[in-house]
């Protein structure tokens, strides 16, 4: 019995490890992220890519639960985000208004 919770336990632990966490690529492309809605657990990784040739971008996060600013973006250039909290959020784009990205962390 012992040995089972022992074992339980452990599986638990490995399933919120780092080792399991993901890592999704969200596009900027054509003045839109793509997609504009993702759904990632608590630890997972989104990649935000410019993907548009000559075009700026600067994605950001301002909540009180959790904020990141990964500040101007060359095309071609990519920035890894860890979201640490569960939650429901809404990424801008500092350079253009209408860009935004959903991100459902559970
Ligand atoms: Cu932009």
């Amino acid at each position: 019995m012992a040995a089972r919770l022992l074992a339980a336990a452990l599986c638990i632990a490995c399933l919120t490890s780092p080792a399991f966490a993901e890592t999704v690529v969200v596009r900027q492309h054509g003045r839109t992220f793509e997609p504009a809605a993702i759904e990632i657990a608590v630890g997972d990784t989104v990649q935000i890519v410019n993907d548009d040739e000559g075009l700026l971008h600067h994605a950001f996060l301002d909540t009180p639960e959790f904020s990141f600013d990964i500040g101007e973006q060359e095309a071609g250039q990519s920035s890894d985000v860890l979201f640490p909290v569960p939650g429901v959020f809404d990424v801008f784009c500092g350079i253009h208004p209408k860009m935004s990205l959903i991100v459902t962390v559970r």
